[in-house]
């Protein structure tokens, strides 16, 4: 049995963590859960997220992503601290998971790092992408589900919900071309980047993720199934 990571990735206000959430109710009430662990394909469905996905990834994630001024953490030490959220999830929580058989549902990953310090903070592709590997070692997600949305869209999302972290109080710019960012890495890995249009009300959202994730399961394990 090998596990899956499904990663689910996008700009501020995408509704990443929405869409992962329905996705786990939809396939424990929809009976896919009860289906792939009765052919042995999976053990469990496991919920995760960078940063923060670990105890010492919640005390990087408060260094990140508290309310202090943005100019207190320059741009390389986020990007280091990322990547040190990363490799512990990795190492301690990922992998063991995988090679157990889950399916991990994981709210953002390393495409969230090229396209926020990269494309959005300007520092080195082919630096972060070394910093990636070295994180990882090598562990990449599926599937990764894009959910794009216009910046601006998004924004108001957050601002609707009250509290705005380090990262969303950015200028527009950035937001602009982190967006740019996710836009080039699905043209790029188009097998592993799925783009989900995300400026539809929710439940419509939340069927294009379903009906990629059933394609998905055929590819993986060979099996229909339908409720
Ligand atoms: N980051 C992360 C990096 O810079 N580099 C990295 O390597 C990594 C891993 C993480 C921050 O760190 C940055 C990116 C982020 O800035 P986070 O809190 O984990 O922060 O992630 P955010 O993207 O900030 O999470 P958000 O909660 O802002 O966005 P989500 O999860 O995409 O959106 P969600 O589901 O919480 O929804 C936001 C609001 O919109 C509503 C929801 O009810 C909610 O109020 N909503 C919808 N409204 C209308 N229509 C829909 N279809 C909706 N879907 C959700």
């Amino acid at each position: 049995m090998r596990g899956r990571l499904i990663v689910f990735e996008g700009g501020e206000g995408a509704g990443k963590t929405t869409q992962l959430q329905r996705s786990h109710q939809w396939l424990i009430n929809s009976g896919w859960l009860t289906h792939l662990q009765s052919k042995g394909y999976i053990r469990q469905i496991v919920l995760t997220r960078e940063p923060g996905g670990t105890e010492t990834g919640q005390r990087i994630r408060q260094i990140l992503l508290e309310q202090s001024r943005p100019a207190e953490i320059c741009d390389r030490t986020e990007l280091l601290l990322y990547a040190a959220d990363r490799a512990q999830h990795v190492e301690t929580f990922l992998r063991p998971r995988l090679a157990a058989g889950d399916l991990i549902l994981c709210d953002r990953y390393t495409d969230s790092t090229i396209a926020y310090q990269g494309y959005g903070r300007g520092l080195d592709l082919s630096l972060i992408e070394q910093l990636n590997q070295i994180a990882t070692n090598g562990l990449q997600s599926d599937l990764t589900l894009w959910l794009d949305l216009e910046v601006e869209t998004g924004l108001a999302r957050t601002r609707q919900r009250g509290t705005i972290d380090r990262i969303e109080q950015a200028d527009r710019t950035f937001h602009h071309q982190v967006r740019h960012g996710f836009t080039t890495l699905a043209a790029t890995f188009p097998d592993r980047i799925v783009p989900i249009n995300a400026n539809q009300p929710a439940d419509l959202v939340a069927q294009q993720i379903q009906a990629t994730l059933k394609e998905r399961f055929q590819q993986w394990f060979g099996t229909r199934f339908e409720f």
